[in-house]
């Protein structure tokens, strides 16, 4: 089993911390350099990550999930958790974006439709895993625990929101820090 991917990004990561106890190969690529040409030919859709085993080649962090749950057994998500996963990807792909426009040497802080609309939407979706921590949901390490602890982590990593006004987010992240295979896939090895 191959997994494409790069040291900083938290849809890898949060893949590296389902495989922890799995023998893999993990190949980090340079996608925005480097590597351009090698990400294209694993994966239209030139993101991260690409899980290659045997014969099968999977393009999703989600739909990889799936895939690995059905090769080792683990039990399907409930929706609650899709639902979980959709408002955490929400927020991850627009702190993406608005990452990229920066790295684009665009001013991300403008008052433009599209700045504005990521910012309302982590907004919101920041909101709502609030209400949802604070009522237990992530008190287990499991799949969306994984995945909101991989986007906290990669937000402060990268400095791009104070969780200071989300506190149960941020204790969902000094609760799992110890967790398995968390050290070893730290996103700071990358610099
Ligand atoms: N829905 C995808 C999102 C993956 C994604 O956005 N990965 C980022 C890295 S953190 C990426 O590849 N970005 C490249 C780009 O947007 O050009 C998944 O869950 O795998």
């Amino acid at each position: 089993m191959q997994l494409i991917g790069s040291l900083a990004s938290p849809y890898v990561r949060r893949t590296r911390l389902l495989l922890v106890d799995v023998d893999y190969e993990f190949r980090d690529l340079a996608i925005y350099d480097a590597d351009k040409a090698e990400l294209a030919r694993h994966n239209p859709t030139l993101k991260i990550p690409t899980l290659v085993d045997g014969g099968t080649t999977l393009f999703d962090s989600r739909i990889i999930q799936r895939y690995l749950a059905e090769r080792f057994g683990h039990s399907p998500l409930s929706w609650a958790e899709e639902n979980q996963l959709t408002v955490i990807d929400g927020a991850n792909d627009a702190f993406v974006a608005l990452f990229l426009a920066e790295r684009s040497g665009l001013d991300s802080s403008q008052d433009a439709m599209i700045y504005n609309r990521h910012r309302e939407r982590i907004r919101a979706c920041l909101d709502w895993l609030e209400t949802a921590a604070d009522g237990g949901a992530f008190d287990a390490w499991h799949y969306p625990t994984i995945c909101l602890y991989c986007l906290v982590d990669w937000v402060a990593f990268r400095e791009l929101h104070d969780l200071s006004g989300q506190p149960a987010l941020a204790a969902v992240r000094e609760r799992h820090r110890g967790q398995p295979g968390v050290a070893a896939t730290d996103p700071r090895q990358a610099v």
